[in-house]
C-alpha cells in the first residue's frame, strides 16, 4: 500500500555541493528546466528551489536544487536555513526524499578546506542513515585530463580525510560527464531507493528543534566559532606585528636622526675641505685638485719629502768630506812648517858652525 502510494508520488532527489559544483547546470541537464546557472565560482541559486517534473523509467522525479554552502553572497547560516526550512517543510507534507547528491569538481586539485566542511555540512543535514541514499557525483571531466581525473577519484574513495569514511557507510561515487545520459544515470541509482526523513527534517518536525539545536546547526555553530577564533588570532598577530613596526619605525627615525646630524657633519667638513682646495686653486695656475687626486697628491708629497731628505743627507756627507779634507791640509801645511822650521834652523847652525871654524884658521 504504502509502495504503490510512494510509486505515484514523485521521486524527490536533493542537490547539494559546494557553490559551482555545477548543480543547477546537473539539475537543468536532468530535467530540462531553466534555473539560473552562475558563472564560474560565483553563486547565483540563492534559494532553495524545484526543478521541473521529468520522467526517467517511467518515474516522475523532481530535484530540489539548493544553494553552495560557500555561496559568495549568503552567509553560511542563511544558506542552511533555507535548506532546512525547505526540507523540513517537505517532510511536515510528507514529502520525503530518495536520495541526495552531492556534487564534487574533480576539477578541484586537492580537497581544501573549504570542500572538507561543505561536505561535513552535508552530512550533519542528512545524517549517517541518509548516507545509503547519497550518491557523490563528481562534475568537470572536460576540466581535466583522463589521467589526473582517475588519480584524484581514487584518492577521494581511499582516503580517510576525504569520501572514504562516507562510502564505507554506503555512499556512493559516480561520475558525471555533463550529458543527459549521465545525468539520468545517476538519478536511476536512486529511483528504486525508500523515500527517508533527513536529519535535519526529524530535527526540525519530529523533534521540534530550532535550527541551532539541529547537528547541522550545532555543526555551523561549531565552525563558526573556530572560524571567529582563527579570526581574532589573525586579528591579535596583525596587531602585535602592527606594534613592532611601530617600534622598529621609532628606531629607525632616531637611527636617520643619527644619520641626518653624521651627514650634516660631513658636510661641514667637506665645504671646509672645498674651501681650501678653491683656495689653492686660486693660488696657483693648476687647476683644483679633485678629491680623488688627494690619495696620488700626498704619494707626490711623501716623495718629495724623501728627495730633500736625502739631498739633505748628501749636502751633509759633502760638508763631511770637505771637512775632513780641510783638517788634513791644516795638519800637512803644520807639518810642512815644522820641517821648514827645523831645516832653518839646521841651516842656521851649520853656518854658526863654519863661521866658528873661520874664526879659529885666521887666529892660528
Ligand atoms: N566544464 C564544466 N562546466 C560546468 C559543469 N557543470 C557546470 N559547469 C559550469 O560551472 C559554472 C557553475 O555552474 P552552476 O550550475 O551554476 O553551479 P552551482 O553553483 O553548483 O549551481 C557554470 O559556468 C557552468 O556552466 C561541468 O560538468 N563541466
Ligand atoms: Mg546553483
Amino acid at each position: 500500500m504504502s509502495d504503490s502510494r510512494n510509486q505515484e508520488k514523485p521521486v524527490l532527489i536533493g542537490v547539494m555541493g559546494g557553490t559551482g559544483t555545477g548543480k543547477s547546470t546537473f539539475v537543468n541537464l536532468a530535467s530540462g528546466s531553466n534555473l539560473q546557472v552562475g558563472f564560474n565560482l560565483e553563486s547565483c541559486t540563492s534559494e532553495t528551489q524545484l526543478s521541473q517534473p521529468f520522467v526517467v523509467d517511467g518515474r516522475t522525479v523532481v530535484l530540489i536544487d539548493t544553494p553552495g554552502f560557500d555561496d559568495t553572497f549568503k552567509t553560511e547560516a542563511d544558506v542552511l536555513h533555507s535548506i532546512a526550512d525547505f526540507l523540513a517543510a517537505m517532510y511536515q507534507n510528507e514529502q520525503k526524499l530518495s536520495g541526495v547528491i552531492f556534487l564534487h569538481r574533480i576539477s578541484d586539485n586537492r580537497i581544501g578546506g573549504l570542500a572538507r566542511k561543505n561536505f561535513r555540512l552535508f552530512r550533519s543535514i542528512c545524517g549517517d542513515d541518509a548516507l545509503k541514499h547519497t550518491i557523490i557525483a563528481t562534475t568537470m571531466w572536460g576540466e581535466v585530463s583522463a589521467e589526473l581525473g582517475e588519480r584524484r577519484e581514487s584518492e577521494l574513495s581511499t582516503k580517510d580525510q576525504y569520501f572514504k569514511p562516507a562510502f564505507d557507510e554506503g555512499a556512493k561515487l559516480v561520475r558525471h560527464d555533463n550529458t543527459l545520459e549521465s545525468a539520468h544515470g545517476i538519478v536511476r541509482q536512486v529511483l528504486e531507493y525508500q523515500p527517508v526523513g533527513l536529519s535535519v527534517q526529524r530535527e526540525m518536525v519530529d523533534q521540534h528543534t530550532t535550527l541551532g539545536g539541529t547537528t547541522a546547526g550545532q555543526y555551523l555553530t561549531v565552525h563558526l566559532e573556530t572560524v571567529i577564533q582563527g579570526q581574532r588570532d589573525e586579528l591579535r598577530n596583525v596587531k602585535a606585528e602592527l606594534e613592532a613596526l611601530r617600534a622598529k619605525h621609532t628606531k629607525q627615525q632616531e637611527s636617520i636622526g643619527e644619520m641626518r646630524a653624521e651627514i650634516q657633519s660631513l658636510r661641514s667638513k667637506l665645504e671646509v675641505y672645498e674651501a681650501q682646495h678653491a683656495k689653492l686653486g686660486r693660488e696657483g695656475d693648476r687647476t683644483v685638485p679633485r678629491s680623488d687626486m688627494i690619495p696620488t697628491l700626498l704619494n707626490l708629497a711623501s716623495q718629495k719629502v724623501q728627495q730633500e731628505k736625502e739631498r739633505y743627507e748628501r749636502v751633509l756627507l759633502q760638508q763631511e768630506r770637505e771637512r775632513q779634507k780641510t783638517e788634513w791640509r791644516q795638519k800637512k801645511q803644520q807639518e810642512e812648517e815644522r820641517l821648514r822650521e827645523r831645516q832653518e834652523l839646521e841651516a842656521r847652525q851649520q853656518s854658526e858652525n863654519a863661521r866658528k871654524d873661520g874664526s879659529m884658521c885666521v887666529v892660528q
